[in-house]
């Protein structure tokens, strides 16, 4: 939920003490009101918002008039991420910033969508501030992080990089059976072009995304900014455990092969050896059919999403649910850890003066740019709840709006400073 969405809303427009202008305060506030009805349940408050459907177009509409109403260039590159240029996209290594628009199921309003608007509204406050950047700045939004509809976190921005490879990708299927490639299609645009940009990627010297925090490290320390310092290994896998359909009152119990047992036991070894190896596991999804109440399924398909600091204890983790669940997982996405480049975070530190550093166990498309080689950098807003990925999920408008200003700070810096990214970390 939204709480002050409305421009006029006293929690956004309240001068006291704020970070930045009257006129960026109101526009940010505007832009969420704009995004909230996008795929929003009414009866649950949550967002369904999946890459290539109606509310995809409706959100890259969106987007498309937040860069038009800034006399920004806008394109979509080749797997299908949208670009908002400020300057010759050409003229030098750019600054990006930006996130994603996407959503889980019944997702929050702010996992991805604070960290385009804070994007767009930063591109206001530092023309407001007179900033005459040295090199181009993009917005970007990333097609498809959450994976939601197809099943691979990241999509948009491991196609860009080539860490998805574009033939899979086509291939990849949603719970209808419809392929990628057919929702491209009919959103129009044409899935033989999918691939990795490796001249686009060469052109980004530094990207910084702003989210809003999964978890309760800024409440329990008091900031309403931090910094991301790591994101830790995670991974999605995929079981398919294969029964005998039959009858659910007629069919002896000592008679039957029901994939349902396979099914309970890989959710017990997730939780057991989560737990053990210091590690989280999560069983979110599962799709048994034929989905009867009076019908033994005939397969069921299990989702696991595990994660943990390193890759060794992730791949533990698997292993031990692998040999409960008695059947071979097919990987469907993997993240190794990711440590963001220290030479950019002690320089924003510098900016910033001192923020909170904290690690995540959430993936973002800042992780897989800089597996691809690019400095990167996040920054977290504090979330009350300190929940995501649901409904819950807050951010209070002065912490937004501090997000703003610490963004805005940090893209000033780095689209004049001489250098993008020091050579070596200041003593
Ligand atoms: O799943 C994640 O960690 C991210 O929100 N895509
Ligand atoms: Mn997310
Ligand atoms: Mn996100």
């Amino acid at each position: 939920m939204i709480d002050g969405q409305e421009p006029t809303d006293p929690a956004w427009t309240s001068a006291a003490g704020s970070p930045v202008s009257a006129a960026a305060r109101a526009t940010f506030a505007t832009m969420f009101a704009e995004l909230a009805p996008i795929g929003r349940d009414p009866a649950t408050g949550g967002y369904h918002r999946f890459a290539h459907t109606a509310e995809d177009s409706r959100l890259r509409a969106w987007f498309a008039g937040q860069a038009n109403a800034r006399h920004l260039d806008v394109h979509e590159d080749r797997a299908g991420n949208l670009w908002a240029w400020w300057g010759d996209p050409t003229a030098g290594e750019a600054v990006v910033t930006g996130s994603h628009l996407d959503s889980v199921p019944a997702g929050g309003a702010f996992d991805g969508p604070l960290g385009v608007v804070s994007a767009f509204a930063a591109v206001d406050e530092l023309r407001a501030r007179s900033v005459r950047p040295d090199r181009p700045l993009a917005v970007v939004a990333f097609a498809d992080e959450e994976g939601a509809r197809f099943g691979v976190a990241c999509a948009g921005s491991r196609l860009l990089t080539g860490r998805l490879d574009a033939d899979r990708a086509r291939g990849l299927t949603d719970d209808t059976g419809i392929t990628l490639a057919e929702a491209l299609r009919a959103t129009g645009r044409d899935p033989d072009t999918l691939g990795p940009d490796p001249e686009l990627v060469a052109r980004i010297g530094v990207f910084v995304e702003l989210h809003v925090e999964q978890g309760r490290d800024l409440i329990d320390r008091g900031a309403a900014v931090g910094f991301a310092t790591a994101i830790r290994a995670h991974g999605r896998w995929r079981y398919e455990s294969i029964g005998r359909a039959d009858h659910a009152g007629t069919t002896r119990m000592q008679d039957r092969t029901d994939p349902m047992l396979a099914h309970a036991a890989t959710i017990l070894a997730a939780h057991t050896a989560a737990r053990k190896h210091g590690a989280v596991a999560t069983v979110g999804r599962v799709a048994v059919e034929p989905n009867g109440v009076n019908a033994i399924p005939a397969r069921v398909r299990t989702w696991l999403d595990a994660r943990a600091d390193h890759e060794t204890v992730v791949r533990a983790v698997v292993a031990e649910v692998t040999r409960a669940a008695g059947v071979e997982p097919v990987e469907e996405s993997w993240t190794p850890r990711v440590e963001f480049d220290p030479r950019l975070r002690a320089r924003l530190d510098g900016v910033l003066g001192g923020v909170p550093a904290l690690a995540t166990g959430a993936g973002h498309d800042a992780g897989i740019l800089a597996l691809a080689g690019v400095p990167a950098a996040m920054l977290f807003v504090r979330n009350p709840t300190g929940v995501s990925h649901a409904p819950d999920e807050h951010a209070e408008p002065g912490d937004c709006l501090a997000g703003l200003a610490a963004l805005t700070d940090v893209l000033a810096e780095l689209l004049t400073g001489e250098v993008l990214v020091a050579a070596e970390p200041p003593a």
